[in-house]
């Protein structure tokens, strides 16, 4: 892996792009307009970028972000230096905690920050605030598969294997996930598995780019994967296609398992799910004769307020299948921000300590208080979840929080319904936002702070296999830009809780310092870092946690030998299928499920920036169903509203007959009238916390004017 090298004085440097889970590898050419460049030698997309990967240097530019601190003055924000942006912070931290209790400053976190910051972030939040109010937008990204994961295998890593060993695995059931958008790169995987003669199967409500490259697509209601998972092991059982010996060496509790998917025979989750029971035969006999076969989940079937039974269910399948923890085989989950694994290891989720520990459990606490040199006591307990806290915030009452911190998030956009969210931060007594543009969340702050992104700084990212990658500093930041890691340490130092010296309890801004206080905060917890290194990470092209010491090669293949559960078999869950929170009804006849475009990143915050990715996807819009559209008399491109009880959306139409008739799609990346988040629905997974952004109930109108609104004439749905 090559490193630093000068050419005619622009340095040439490898490093990794700022957006998804892949962490592509990418050189930076520095100079007045850097420039990404390919690189080959990074073997999970071997030289392939996407759009947004190839054009993230444009945000670089000093004049495409945020170059000073902003303070909110009689309304407005105004420009100010970094000591008085600094000082109102801190003090108006320390008036909140005074007036209300530690618990009322809160901290919501992003993914898609570095390992040292997310480690700093859930530190300064125990021991610099001491509040129990922190969490991250991860909660509204993979919650759902990381519960099932834990409690099916007792751990939980995206993939227990590298992504590359997809192409050449004997059949794929991919349920939600829509990687030719999501991932680009990923794809050239799914197709070598073809072409190596494996079987490719999507389940998506849409036929998207990716289920137009599967051998079979079904094409279920949003929100039905439970019963289709509980279908498709029924048919395996019929067919005597369940592999017994491993089901009594491997794992436990298949009898409940057994005996849900017994009642779902496949005319009953034709019912339930539109999916032909023929389509159902077909999909589980593949599966069930495939010499090897792997589930992987994407954001479809988790964001669900079923999210952790769906996800059960479908592990379920692979155990039965005996097609887990053995080669080319097992579940997976297609995690999504640029570092949503380790994002959600080392603190910043409410009930997590470093080394993906629980805060609940004593001997997690006693060592990580000893690494971080404070009172086990001290350390708060577990907190509540992204959108209940959110939901918590400028509530008078106990509970209340009316601080907030937010670090590498845009809630107004990307939160379920939006609109309340949106309402909740302006009641806050303090809004603070570090972010490296304006976001639509900063815009409401009273403090915005400026933050180096991905090239202007050094830091370690998990990806989606669970692959430590080191994103290296390629350019020099703007001036007038300071790192996150600066910022927790300046605030914690006006806190009080920092010590100028090397003493534990420090907050120290340099990665690498803070990386070798992660690996020993990580020690003998289930992500172990332990034995990774900036060094080794260069030589190595990542290394696969759990990495325990130096010696020790790292751990891209997980499960081969036992579970990590305590007798080392893995758990079949006991679900059985319930309806999703709301379901259509006379009102409201449509479901709406919402994604993503290829062009556009999550909130839109960075690409909504980018020209190039603006031209190609410019804004938001309604898919619908040429049969929904005749019936409704809407035209291509036609201004359309889209209603549910949490509010109303307008956006052009685009006809599509790749969506079912009861279905409309809308995509979640822009704020305004198109904003998607205002319709969604917050109800939570009761064990993940997870919202239900993949299905609520909508009504279609065409917007106010052109029918009267309101007089139930204009309901076309
Ligand atoms: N271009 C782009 N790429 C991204 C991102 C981005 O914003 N833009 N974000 C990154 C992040 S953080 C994430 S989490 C990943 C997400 O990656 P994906 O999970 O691939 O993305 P989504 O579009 O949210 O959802 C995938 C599919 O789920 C389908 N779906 C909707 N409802 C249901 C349902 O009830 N059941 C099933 N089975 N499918 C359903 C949708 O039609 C959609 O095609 O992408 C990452 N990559
Ligand atoms: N309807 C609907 N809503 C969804 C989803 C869906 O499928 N449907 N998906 C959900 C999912 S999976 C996710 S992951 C969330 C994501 O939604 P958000 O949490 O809003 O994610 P981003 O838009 O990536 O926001 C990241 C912010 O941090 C900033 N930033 C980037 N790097 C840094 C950094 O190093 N430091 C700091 N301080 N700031 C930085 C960016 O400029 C941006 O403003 O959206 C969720 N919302
Ligand atoms: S696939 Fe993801 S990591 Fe790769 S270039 Fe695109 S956004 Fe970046
Ligand atoms: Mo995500």
């Amino acid at each position: 892996m090559a490193d630093t090298v000068t050419t005619t004085a622009l340095a040439t440097t490898a490093t990794h792009c700022p957006y998804c889970s892949l962490q592509c590898g990418m050189r930076l050419t520095a100079g007045a307009t850097p420039e990404v460049q390919e690189r080959a030698d990074f073997p999970v997309n071997r030289g392939a970028l996407c759009g947004k990967g190839r054009s993230a240097a444009v945000l670089l530019a000093p004049g495409a972000r945020l170059t000073t601190p902003l303070v909110r003055e009689r309304g407005e924000l105004r420009a100010t230096s970094w000591p008085l942006a600094l000082d109102r912070v801190a003090a108006g931290l320390a008036a909140v905690r005074a007036e209300h209790g530690a618990n009322a400053v809160g901290v919501f976190g992003g993914g898609g920050l570095t390992n040292e910051k997310v480690y700093q972030l859930g530190k300064f939040a125990r021991v610099a605030l001491g509040t129990a109010s922190i969490d991250y937008n991860g909660r509204f990204c993979m919650s759902s598969a990381a519960a099932a994961s834990r409690l099916a295998f007792g751990l939980d890593r995206g993939l227990p294997f590298p992504l590359a060993d997809i192409a050449h695995t004997g059949c794929l059931i991919l349920v939600g996930g829509n990687p030719a958008e999501t991932m680009p790169p990923a794809l050239r995987y799914f197709r070598e598995l073809r072409e190596n003669g494996g079987t490719l199967i999507v389940v998506d409500p849409r036929r998207t780019r990716t289920a137009e490259q599967a051998d079979l697509h079904l094409q279920p209601l949003p929100g039905t994967d439970l019963a289709l998972a509980l279908g498709l092991l029924h048919v395996l059982i019929a067919d005597g296609l369940v592999d017994a010996d491993f089901i009594a060496a491997r794992t436990q509790g298949y009898g409940d398992a057994r005996a849900a998917a017994m009642a779902h025979w496949p005319e009953r989750v034709e019912r339930i799910t539109g999916v032909p029971a023929a389509q159902l035969r077909q999909a589980a006999r593949y599966f069930g004769r495939a010499a090897s076969g792997m589930v992987l989940t994407a954001r479809g079937p988790e964001q669900q307020s079923k999210g952790t039974d769906t996800v059960g269910a479908w592990i379920n399948l692979c155990l039965a299948a005996g097609k887990a923890g053995r080669p080319y085989s097992g579940y997976g989950c297609l995690t999504g921000q640029g570092n949503g694994q380790g994002g959600r290891e080392h603190g910043q989720k409410a009930d997590q300590l470093p080394g993906y520990r629980s805060i609940e459990d004593p001997a997690a606490r006693a060592h990580v208080a000893a690494v971080w040199g404070v009172d086990p006591g001290a350390l708060p307990r577990a907190g509540r979840s992204a959108y209940e806290l959110l939901d918590s915030l400028g509530r008078s009452g106990p509970g209340g929080v009316h601080a907030l911190l937010v670090m590498g998030s845009n809630p107004v956009v990307s939160a379920p319904h939006a609109a309340h969210v949106a309402e909740r931060l302006r009641a806050l007594g303090l809004l603070v936002v570090s972010d490296v543009v304006l976001s639509e969340t900063a815009q409401l702050a009273d403090v915005v702070l400026p933050s180096t992104q991905w090239a202007e700084e050094t830091g370690t990212l998990t990806n989606l296999e669970g692959r430590v990658i080191l994103r290296q500093q390629a350019t020099a930041p703007p001036p007038g830009v300071r790192s996150d890691l600066w910022i927790l340490r300046e605030l914690a130092e006006r806190l009080g809780a920092a010590t100028p010296d090397a003493r534990p309890g420090r907050f120290d801004d340099d990665p690498q310092t803070v990386f070798a206080e992660l690996r020993r905060a990580s020690a003998g917890g289930q992500a172990d870092y332990t034995g990774i290194s900036y060094d080794r990470i260069r030589a190595e092209d990542g290394v696969f946690w759990p990495c325990p010491d130096a010696e020790h090669p790292g751990t891209p293949r997980l499960f081969l030998d036992a579970f990590a559960t305590p007798d080392g078999r893995a758990r079949f869950a006991a679900v059985s299928h319930r309806p999703a929170a709301e379901e259509p009804d006379a009102e409201y006849p449509l479901y709406l499920t919402t994604g993503r475009v290829l062009a556009q990143y999550q909130s839109g915050a960075q690409t909504r920036r980018v020209a190039e990715l603006v031209g190609a996807a410019p804004g938001p819009f309604v898919a619908l169903h040429p049969r929904l559209a005749a019936r409704l008399g809407v035209v291509e491109g036609g201004p359309l509203a889209v209603v549910s009880r949490r509010g109303r959306a307008l956006a052009p139409a685009r006809i599509t007959d790749a969506i079912r008739p009861d279905t409309v799609f809308m995509p979640f990346h822009w704020a305004g009238p198109g904003r998607a988040n205002t319709l969604t629905n917050p109800a939570l997974d009761p064990t993940s916390k997870m919202p239900e952004f993949k299905v609520c109930a909508v009504r279609l109108e065409l917007p106010s004017g052109e029918l009267g609104r309101g007089s139930g004439t204009g309901d076309l749905g």
